[in-house]
Order: structure tokens, then sequence, then C-alpha cells
């Protein structure tokens, strides 16, 4: 078999080896019973990733990695404050993929009636769960007209041996199925389950309608992402995926589908009549390791949507106003906010900017904080006391009425509902302008130089007896930068 023209491919195995390598996983090897017990156990990773080797049917699940968007940093070879900005750059190196004539992907084959979703590890996530869903779907599908392909992630919930819901927020892949319908065809779709994280990145991102998110894998992951042909559908998925599901969604059939434990905490968001995925083939490798995706606030599914929405932000932000002095861009808890870390230039180019991002690829943002670079936007407690001491509200809060939404958001209202063509959410927009006096005021800024102490560069373990030494929390690293004036 022809694996490969590339002898290592980045794939969910190199994965697992760099994490345990940087003793970021745990291994459980208890029996873990995905239905009542994987969902607990998940919740409580949020600092390691979490590596199932225990599980029915002889299969091992991948889940919580990355835990955090320091190991979202991991994956991409960086750190954490770096991480956006890295990915800023990797968005405009598209790289497009190669087709290969095998992989290791193909080791086995199950035609319809010889594989049973059921019996493949999906957990359920939380308590008023509609039942067990895989949240690691990448779906890839095609526009029909210009069989210009697009992959994103869709939550299945699965429905038996051969059906799942689907779940489509109006966006590219709902933008296809409604080019199907219109025919009266099936949507076909391929399922990707199981991959490097990178190719999980590409997919939550935002791009322009017709750019093949596959493509953006390839210049994140820095290689051309190695595609095989499906075998029932006219798709192309990745040969070193772990497991690949092949199937269409009719045009017309709408089923109940949801409650689902979602990224913003909640449940009932997009509850309600969705359409369904009908498999017919299932393509695999022989050991394959499974996929968990547990949403939630700053869950696994939180870090693949942060890192590439700020990036995307931080992106188009370079471009607003001749070229601001912009240090990074981090989605906040919920997603439904972003803040802006930069160095202000003039009075109100923190407005300009947060127009920006109150409007791009993303439908997400909703309110947005525009900080100094010495706020740690990575830090919750750093951006509510830069709210508390460095906004006047009269001036530095503008809200912007009547606006579009993302759809949900379950402090708005909704209009029509979910799997009809006009579902959405309509409200408004908050901006929030927490950045001191420009850079050239230098007699107003001075206000806000923050407290540091004398000599920052001593150290209480110099000076105390080791048993005390847990309780000391280090300084941080605004005590040693460059003085905000100097
Ligand atoms: C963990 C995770 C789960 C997601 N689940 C869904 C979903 O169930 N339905 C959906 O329409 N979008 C979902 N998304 C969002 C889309 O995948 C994401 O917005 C993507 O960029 C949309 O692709 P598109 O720009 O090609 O439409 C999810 C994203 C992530 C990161
Ligand atoms: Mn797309």
């Amino acid at each position: 078999m022809n694996h490969s023209s590339n002898p290592k491919p980045k794939d969910m195995r190199s994965w697992i080896a760099q994490l345990q390598q940087a003793g970021e996983l745990i291994r459980v090897d208890k029996p873990v019973d995905p239905l009542t017990e994987m969902g607990a156990l998940l919740y409580q990773c949020r600092e390691k990733a979490v590596l199932f080797e225990n599980l029915a049917h002889g299969w091992r699940s991948l889940g919580q990695a990355p835990a955090n968007v320091r190991q979202a940093a991991l994956a991409f070879g960086t750190t954490e404050e770096k991480v956006v900005p890295l990915l800023a750059e990797r968005l405009g190196a598209c790289i497009p993929p190669v087709m290969v004539e095998d992989g290791p992907v193909k080791e086995l084959r199950f035609a319809h009636g010889e594989f049973d979703l059921t019996e493949l590890p999906v957990h359920v996530a939380g308590e008023r769960d509609g039942g067990p869903v895989i949240g690691s779907g990448l779906v890839v599908t095609k526009d029909p007209d210009t069989g210009q392909r697009n992959l994103s992630f869709h939550r299945l919930q699965i429905k038996g041996p051969d059906k799942s819901g689907i779940f489509l927020v109006p966006r590219h892949s709902w933008k296809n199925y409604v080019k199907y319908q219109a025919r009266d065809e099936p949507m076909p779709v391929a399922v990707i389950i199981g991959h490097h994280p990178l190719y999980y990145f590409a997919a939550a991102t935002s791009a322009a309608y017709g750019t093949d998110e596959l493509e953006i894998a390839g210049g994140y992951l820095n290689e051309a992402v190695r595609l095989v042909k499906c075998e029932t559908v006219d798709l192309e998925v990745p040969a070193d995926a772990e497991l690949v599901l092949e199937g269409h969604v009719p045009p017309h059939i709408r089923e109940e589908e949801g409650p689902f434990s979602e990224f913003q905490d909640y449940y009932q968001a997009g509850t309600g009549k969705n359409p369904i995925v009908q498999y017919q083939f299932m393509t695999r490798r022989k050991d394959a390791i499974f996929k968990s995706l547990q949403n939630g606030s700053e869950m696994e599914g939180c870090v693949f949507h942060k890192v590439p929405m700020s990036a995307t932000i931080l992106r188009r932000l370079r471009d607003v106003g001749g070229g601001p002095v912009l240090h990074n861009v981090m989605a906040q808890p919920g997603i439904f906010a972003v803040a802006i870390q930069m160095t202000s230039r003039f009075y109100g180019e923190a407005k300009n900017l947060m127009m920006a991002a109150l409007s791009s690829e993303y439908m997400h943002p909703k309110i947005v904080i525009a900080v100094d670079a010495d706020v740690d936007i990575f830090n919750h407690a750093e951006m509510m006391w830069a709210l508390a001491t460095r906004v006047d509200p009269d001036k530095d809060v503008v809200i912007i009425p009547g606006t579009h939404n993302h759809p949900m958001d379950a402090a708005l209202p909704e209009l029509s509902a979910t799997g009809a063509g006009q579902w959405q959410r309509f409200g408004s927009k908050m901006m929030i302008d927490a950045t001191i006096p420009p850079a050239t005021d230098v007699k107003a800024r001075d206000n806000f130089e923050r407290v540091r102490p004398h000599r920052p560069e001593l150290r209480l373990a110099d000076f105390a007896a080791e048993d005390s030494l847990s309780l000391v929390r280090a300084l941080p690293p605004k005590f040693f930068g460059s003085k905000l004036l100097g």
C-alpha cells in the first residue's frame, strides 16, 4: 500500500506522541461508559488532554486535546501569546492539497449494513443532551454549481446504526445544502473523525465562501494535506484521518434534534427540527482512535473556535486606518466577546478597530473590548480590572442597535426557527474602549502607569524557607516589560 509521499505526515498519532512527550496527556486505562461517564471526566480535563484506552468494542478515544489555548499553541509549536499572531500569518499561506491513491484511513472498509454508529464510542456530553452526539465530525461538502469544497464542524446526533442529525448554522454548508435542496437532490457529505488538531483549527476558520478549508489546513500545517477519494460520494478526505463516514443529507427531511451542551455553556440554542444524514459507507484505520469533543465554556470546542477567530480578526484589523499598533486579539469566555490588545496612536483609534472586529468573517463577536499592552488578555481578572479602572462609561461604551448576531446567542431575540431559512438572532452589539490615551499624549498617559515594585528582579525564594514557597505567586510579566511610558 502506498501510504505516503511524505514519510511522516502530521496526524492524530503524532499529536498524541507530542502531548505525551510534553507531559500534557492523561491516560485512562479503566473502562469508561461514553453514555454515562465520559462527559463528567472530560469536564475535569481543563489542564491536560485525555486518552480513554479501554472502551467497549475495543475503542480508544482522545478528548480535550487541545484542552486550552496553551495546548493549542503546543500544536502550532509556539506559545500562548504568540499563537494568534502566528495563525494570522499562516492564514495567508494556503497550500493546495495533493491527491494520493491510498492511505491509512482506507485500511478497513465497511459497506452499508456492516457498520453501526451506535457501537462507536460517541459520548453524551451533558445532562440534558438529546443523546450521544459526534462533536468531532468535520463535514466535507461541495458547492454543486462550482464543485468548490468546504470543511466545517457540525454536531451529529446519533439516531440509529446509519443515521444522525446534522445542525447547520446558516453559513457555507447550509448554503451548499440550500442549493441541493433547490435541485431536489440529496447533499453528499463525508465526515472526518480524528486527525491532527490543525485540521480542526482549519475547519473552525471562517473564510470567504469558496475558500477550501483544506488549503487553509495545508497552510497551518506547512505541508500539503494528502487526500484520497471517497468510495460512494464524489468527495475527497484526508488520507491520514482515523475514520471517515460517507453519507448524504436528504433535501427535505427535518427531525427533532438537540438539546446539546454547546459552546456558550447552554443547551437549547439550535434545538428543533433539523436535517439528518443517512450514511452508506465507513472507512477507518485498523486500530482507529476515536475523537471525542466536548463543548461548554472554555472546553475543547471553544479552544478550536477561539484561536482561528482571534487570528482572523487580528489579520483584518491590521489593514484598518493605515497600520495600527496591534499586539494581540483573544476571544473571551462564551466567545461572543473579544479583546483587542493595542497601543493607540490617535484618540478614537480603538473605536475604529472595534467597529471592524464586530463585523468580520465571524458572526460571534457581540462585545468587543480594547485594552493596552500592559493588560493580560488571557487573564479575566486583568480584563475586569481594565474595565473598572480605564472606562468612562458615558464616552467609552457604544451600543449599536439592530444588528444581525450569532443565531445561537440565547440573550437575543430569535426570529423564525432552527432548520428554517430565516433563522436568526436580531440583536445589538457593544464596544468598550478600555484603552488609555494615545502614546503621543505622554502627559495624559502618565496617570495610567501601573504599580510595580522597586526591584522586580528580587526572588522570595532567595529570602524565605523552602516549605513556605508553595504559596508564592510569580510576578506577572507586566513587571518585567519596559515601563508603559518608557
Ligand atoms: C467545536 C465546534 C463545533 C461546531 N459545531 C457546529 C455545528 O454544530 N453547526 C454549525 O453550523 N457550525 C458549527 N461550528 C461552527 C463552524 O464549524 C465554523 O463556524 C466554521 O468556520 C463554519 O464553516 P464555514 O465558514 O465553511 O461555514 C462548530 C465549531 C466548532 C469549533
Ligand atoms: Mn467555508
